[in-house]
């Protein structure tokens, strides 16, 4: 193992250089100006650091990352801050600088023929979005966040969201990649090919290193036909057993429709409902669970109504679905998502809790849901467990919120334990500690247990071999001693 020198602090000298490169709007080290970056989306952390700086382009960031490694300096990359796993804030050492990439925001080409588009870094995933969509087609990424989440960190992190069921994950989406390197030097990859088979495919190093290797700037997407017809229905069923078998219903009827498919407990819809204005349950009563089922289709005359009520006259029949609403209009269908989407943001406003973003085989959820339930009740008397996500491709929330009354301090002491509890069942299903939202500052020191032996250590090679220095965004993704 390589031990990794502690990082230089930055000196008022490499301070007024990066100031004379970047200029008054690429530099902020007044301490007012800098607290927004220091502190993560859950506040589970509150670092320091000595400088934000916010270059315009892939060249002058090359050349601030080059005085900065010259120097020994610590650099954390940072998107739109919305990481759950601490994953973008500095440590407390207020040696490190923050690097944002959010004055490059230009989508710069998109190719309706090629069905790819290049966009620069700081493009917040819902800009990608809608500018793939007024060009006729659609980036296929939807997640909760991406009002604020950057192309940049999406991809760093691999986000994963609502449409993986679908169209896989981030890392599926990128053709090309441009990353300056921990040195200061730029990889330019930015091919739109479908084939390319020279060699190792550098581009997915980048993508979920979670910010450890370099600066992602800009990337080719794959993009997708815009779908000519999309149905919703929320569906009000027993549990995640009764769930998938609305899922292999969907399926069985046509897995080439389904667009999202996505589980919520009673427990997170009351929490949203309660606590979130403009929403209500648009259902007669309230349910032990619910689906949320998007079908969409680019083809012509696809029937997706009917395929949509066909299904649900059958999973009705089977006592499978006890009362389901479908959209009726656009308004309609976004109102459903934000039932959905406005999870993470309602268990905050309930106050501390603890998030397991884990994954299982599919057909294991309902096995992963019951047990942790019971556990966690065992393990705490009064935690309200609200599991909610993205069951049709196995990703979890399993999310506690703390006791009514409780301290949140006192609750977020026991984080370890319960996160531990939570994931020795996921290892007994075979599954993981982390589906989509990574490791972080929060979940580093679960890699030597669960990535431990050759893997973490080759993850180490690849590390030492791009940043010797280990300069990139330390405390984050690798454990301090493996
Ligand atoms: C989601 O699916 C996000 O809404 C956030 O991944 C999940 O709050 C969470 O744990
Ligand atoms: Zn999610």
């Amino acid at each position: 193992m390589t031990v990794t020198p502690p990082s230089a602090s930055p000196t008022a000298d490499l301070l007024a250089r990066l100031a004379r490169l970047l200029g008054p709007s690429g530099i902020l080290t007044a301490e007012p100006d800098i607290a927004p970056y220091c502190t993560d989306w859950r506040s589970l952390y509150h670092g320091r650091a000595a400088a934000i700086l916010r270059p315009a382009g892939t060249a002058e960031l090359a050349e601030a990352v080059a005085l900065c490694a010259g120097a020994g300096v610590a650099m954390v990359p940072q998107g739109g801050n919305t990481s759950m796993v601490g994953g973008a804030t500095p440590d407390d050492s207020g040696r490190a600088i923050v690097v944002c990439l959010s004055r490059m925001n230009r989508v710069r080409r998109i190719d309706p023929l090629d069905h790819t588009m290049e966009v620069e870094a700081g493009v917040t995933l819902k800009a990608a979005q809608d500018a793939a969509r007024e060009a006729g087609l659609m980036l296929p990424l939807s997640i909760s966040s991406e009002g604020s989440a950057q192309i940049g960190g999406v991809l760093a992190t691999n986000a994963g969201g609502n449409n993986t069921v679908r169209y896989g994950n981030a890392r599926e989406l990128v053709l090309g990649l441009e990353v300056v390197l921990p040195d200061g030097g730029v990889f330019h990859g930015l091919r739109r090919l479908r084939k390319d088979n020279t060699g190792y495919a550098l581009r997915q190093l980048f993508v979920g290193s979670e910010g450890t290797l370099g600066f992602i700037t800009s990337a080719i997407l794959q993009l997708q036909p815009q779908p000519r017809a999309v149905e919703a229905a929320l569906c009000a069923v027993a549990d995640a057993g009764a769930a998938l078998a609305l899922f292999a219903a969907f399926r069985d009827h046509d897995p080439a429709l389904i667009q999202a498919f996505e589980y919520m407990s009673g427990a997170g819809m009351d929490l949203v409902t309660r606590l979130v204005p403009g929403t209500s349950l648009p259902l007669a009563e309230p349910a032990p669970a619910y689906v949320l089922v998007e079908l969409a289709t680019p083809r012509r005359d696809a029937g997706l109504r009917a395929a949509l009520e066909d299904v649900l006259a059958g999973m009705f029949e089977t006592g499978t679905v006890s009362d389901a609403v479908i959209a009726e209009s656009e308004g309609q269908r976004l109102a459903l998502w934000k039932l959905r989407e406005e999870h993470a943001e309602a268990q905050r406003r309930a106050g501390a809790s603890v998030k397991n973003d884990v994954s299982v085989p599919v057909s294991r959820v309902p096995e992963l849901i019951a047990r942790a339930t019971a556990a966690c009740a065992a393990l705490v008397p009064g935690i309200r467990p609200a599991p909610f996500g993205h069951i049709g491709d196995g990703n979890i929330h399993f999310n506690l919120v703390q006791p009514e009354g409780m301290d949140p301090a006192a609750f977020l002491a026991q984080d370890h334990r319960i996160m531990d509890t939570v994931a020795a069942i996921v290892r007994d299903l075979d599954g993981s500690f982390s589906a989509e939202h990574g490791v972080g500052r929060l979940k580093p020191y679960m890699m030597p247990d669960w990535r431990g032996g050759a893997e973490l250590a080759t993850m180490r090679r690849i590390k030492d071999a791009i940043d010797p220095l280990g300069l990139m965004n330390p405390g984050t993704l690798f454990p301090s001693a493996g």
